[in-house]
């Protein structure tokens, strides 16, 4: 029963030992769940969300989890992280604390709240780590569900290791494909939509997913008969069964409060997935919270005194230690002293994370008020100052918001005085300490991030001819696919036919279903593939068809993709390239333009509109040599436009936040990026007839944006700036000039209002017409760039209108 293998020499002593140990592993759990509540309770933590009630088939999961394989779950695992070894008393309480140091939280140096678990994938310079040899969980998030996307490309990892030849059999991510991918998810999240769109994307795939369902009948109050049909998931799911006819899935039904049960259940999981690559949902039913949802409510107010009871008699460790004294593992006795011996190990790990918080804090205080002690004896402002410094000292255990807040203030009331810059350098020297524990690893700080990679122009030779662009991609890819054996596609009509536009015409063919993927039409799991299989090593390219269709996948680049860096403290990356096409072509949902809510959502994520396919296959070329993840938006209507093919395909690179002056001029900036910068040229080549001299840049990279200040640099000659773009006003124009103006700190050296030209406020309607009268024509940009100068010089640019 507790392994099979283990099991033909296994004596009553030693399973019992086992069972003991796992008994000591869930109380400590629920332990510092109790113990946690009061913590928030007491105000010395902020908020709290615990695995009570939930511990017993958390060991079963840990017993079948080897090294190499992935876990991707939710905030109610504390438990199976203890059994596996990745999280300790004094590291919970250091999580529910918010503790900064990695040291002491590992989940996320305090970035998330506690419940939110992760392990480290990278070395302390943003390397691999050889994932083989370690338990891994990908860095949960709290939107419910979004755990699930990743999962699945976590467990596709696993496939193509085993079935893609041109990858070693061997090495940091994998053996030959035997990892599993573990999901953990409550009942109620079932109800979101990307549950159920992984779940048939798993069966789709047959990967080595087993996901369990922790059902405990309510998420937060709102009781199972409002969350799923006839309120059971797994009845629900059956028709995903496989059989002798079909694929499908393993479904299994279990207890949660059935020690064997869960063992036996989760031993059978392990085998299917591992051996046959079958994915598996284990319902785990009959689970209880004791202590309700949160630390914010009770469920007392919810729930009946019927179900509460039912709840205490069927709590998974009251049932675990009726089943150890009836199987003669221990008497109540024994259980009471383990309880009490755990109840005070828990105690005093919790008082040596609290005081591993507080401590270094504690010293940056007294550190402080000497100083202000010694600017209050100087001081004209003596009873203010020292009025603070004492409510600063009175602190028992302050924040470093206490502290700064003290420095801040007084630092206003002593302005003139000697002691002013002493106190100014001190706010500017501990703000400069304490802000990267908030704010570092939005991108990755190794040396393998985008800047490191040197641009490499494209070459030509006298045989280069004018093609159609969309051969510039699909040859360059070409060159991708063979030179880096980690490289996979997939989207929707990416396999077969070669994308909607041909880019990867014939790539199939040669390099495979695997690698070269038809997939089904589901947004939001092709960027969870991605940043799974990312994380495991590998370097996908996932394709979204039209950047109108991102909107499905934006919540999880924005949720998942973006914060992964961030909310690991640079511990785990997904070098995620995600490639769509857009800008305008056809009506409202093939036109679109998004990009100012698409830059707002996704920090953490590089967003790069090149020109033309030239540029958009450098950027491939660059980012498939750094370690970040980004967004490339290809032009939808440049497929077809002529390029020179260059004779370098695979390696010429586009660089990341650097702007391209494509057309040198002195009398106003046009600042622009993606297919509205052929339609700019075209009105600057107008204006130039009559002596208006433009200088066009392509921004090229929304994010990063113009890293050299070269806008500025051409401000400060043509004294006039702007915008076009074709997303809504207030859209991504609004975002760029906030960068020149305010970032780059070009109003100085302006002459006339900057602005902006945008496209309607609507969506783009059908049609030549349509979409003359909705994004800004050659005339507009023309005419915007004329009133400027009329403004500037009426008598040699007489008003148009
Ligand atoms: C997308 C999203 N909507 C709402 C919430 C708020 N929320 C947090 S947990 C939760 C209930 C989840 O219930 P269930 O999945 O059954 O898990 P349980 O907490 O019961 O283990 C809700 C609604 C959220 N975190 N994310
Ligand atoms: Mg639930």
């Amino acid at each position: 029963m507790i392994s099979q293998e283990a099991n033909k020499t296994m004596t009553f002593e030693d399973f019992k030992t086992e069972v003991l140990n796992d008994y000591k592993i869930a109380i400590t759990s629920r332990e510092c769940s109790l113990l946690g509540r009061k913590e928030v309770l007491t105000g010395k933590a902020k908020f709290g969300i615990f695995g009570d009630g939930k511990e017993v088939p958390q060991l079963a999961m840990a017993k079948v989890f080897k090294n190499g394989d992935f876990r991707s779950g939710y905030y109610r695992d504390q438990t199976f992280m203890m059994a596996i070894g990745e999280l300790n008393i004094q590291q919970f309480f250091a999580g529910l604390y918010g503790h900064t140091d990695l040291n002491h939280d590992p989940m996320s140096a305090g970035r998330q709240m506690g419940g939110h678990f992760s392990t480290h994938s990278l070395d302390q310079n943003g390397n691999w780590k050889d994932l083989t040899i370690q338990k891994n969980s990908s860095a949960d998030i709290s939107p419910t569900a979004a755990q699930m996307p990743r999962l699945l490309g976590l467990a596709q990892a696993s496939k193509i290791y085993r079935n893609v030849d041109v990858l070693p059999k061997k090495n940091n991510f994998s053996n030959n494909g035997n990892e599993i991918a573990w999901g953990t998810i409550g009942n109620a999240s079932t109800s979101e939509g990307v549950f159920l769109e992984t779940i048939n994307a798993a069966g789709v795939l047959q990967v080595p997913m087993v996901i369990s369902v922790w059902d405990d009948e309510y998420g937060i109050s709102v009781h199972a008969r409002h969350q799923t049909t006839k309120e059971n998931i797994s009845e629900i799911l059956k028709g995903f069964q496989r059989d002798e006819n079909s694929n499908g899935y393993e479904i299994l039904n279990v207890f949660g409060w059935d020690y064997p049960a869960l063992i036996e259940t989760y031993q059978k999981a392990e085998q299917i997935a591992r051996e046959e690559h079958v994915p598996v949902l284990i319902h785990v039913q009959e689970l209880t919270q004791p202590q309700g949802h949160s630390t914010s409510g009770s469920h007392e107010r919810y729930k009946s005194q019927e179900r509460l009871s039912w709840e205490t008699e069927f709590d998974c460790l009251a049932q675990l230690r009726t089943w150890m004294m009836a199987n003669n593992i221990a008497t109540l006795e024994e259980i009471n002293g383990i309880d009490a011996g755990i109840k005070k190990e828990v105690l005093e790990g919790k008082k040596a994370a609290w005081n591993a918080f507080v401590e270094p804090v504690k010293q940056e205080q007294l550190e402080l008020v000497a100083i202000l002690e010694n600017i209050a004896n100087a001081s004209p402002n003596r009873v203010f100052v020292q009025k603070y410094t004492n409510d600063l000292k009175s602190i028992k255990e302050p924040s470093r918001k206490d502290i700064l807040i003290a420095a801040r203030k007084i630092l206003r009331i002593i302005v003139g005085e000697n002691s002013q810059s002493l106190l100014a350098n001190w706010i500017k020297n501990y703000t400069n300490k304490i802000q990267p524990k908030f704010s570092s690893h939005l991108f990755s700080q190794s040396n393998k991030n985008v800047f490191s990679v040197e641009e490499v122009s494209a070459t030509y030779d006298d045989n280069s001819e004018e093609v159609d662009a969309r051969l510039i991609i699909r040859d360059n890819f070409d060159a991708i696919f063979s030179k880096y054996p980690e490289t996979l596609i997939f989207g929707e009509d990416t396999g077969n036919i070669g994308d909607v536009n041909q880019g990867l015409e014939g790539m199939q063919e040669k390099y495979g279903e695997l690698r070269v993927a038809d997939v089904g039409i589901r947004e939001a799991t092709i960027i969870g593939q991605g940043i799974g299989m990312a994380m495991r090593g590998l370097r996908p390219i996932a394709e979204i068809q039209y950047l109108d269709y991102l909107l499905y996948a934006i919540q999880i680049m924005s949720d998942d993709l973006a914060t992964l860096q961030y909310r690991t403290h640079g511990k785990q990356k997904a070098p995620l390239i995600i490639r769509t096409r857009g800008h305008r072509l056809e009506g409202i949902w093939h036109s679109g333009s998004p990009m100012g809510m698409i830059i707002n959502a996704v920090r953490g994520i590089h967003v790069l509109v090149p020109r033309n396919m030239t540029k958009a296959a450098g950027f491939y070329n660059t980012l498939l040599e750094a370690d970040e993840p980004a967004l490339v938006i290809e032009c939808l209507n440049g497929y077809r436009l002529k390029e020179k093919m260059p004779t370098n395909l695979g390696k010429f690179k586009t660089p990341i936040g650097v702007v391209e002056t494509i057309k040198s001029g002195s009398d106003i900036t046009l600042v622009s990026y993606g297919s509205t910068v052929r339609l700019v040229e075209q009105a600057a080549k107008e204006l130039l007839e009559i002596g208006i001299d433009c200088e066009v840049i392509d921004v090229q990279s929304l994010l990063p944006f113009d890293v050299n200040h070269d806008i500025k640099k051409s401000i400060v000659n043509t004294n006039r700036l702007l915008i076009i773009d074709e997303d809504v006003p207030g859209g991504a124009s609004a975002y760029i000039l906030h960068e020149i103006i305010d970032v780059q700190n070009s109003y100085k050296y302006l002459d006339s209002k900057p602005q902006t030209l945008t496209a309607q406020p609507h969506r783009p309607s059908y049609g030549t017409d349509g979409d003359y009268f909705s994004k800004p024509s050659v005339e507009d940009i023309y005419e915007k760039v004329y009133s400027m100068m009329n403004e500037s010089n009426p008598e040699k640019y007489p008003a148009l209108f």
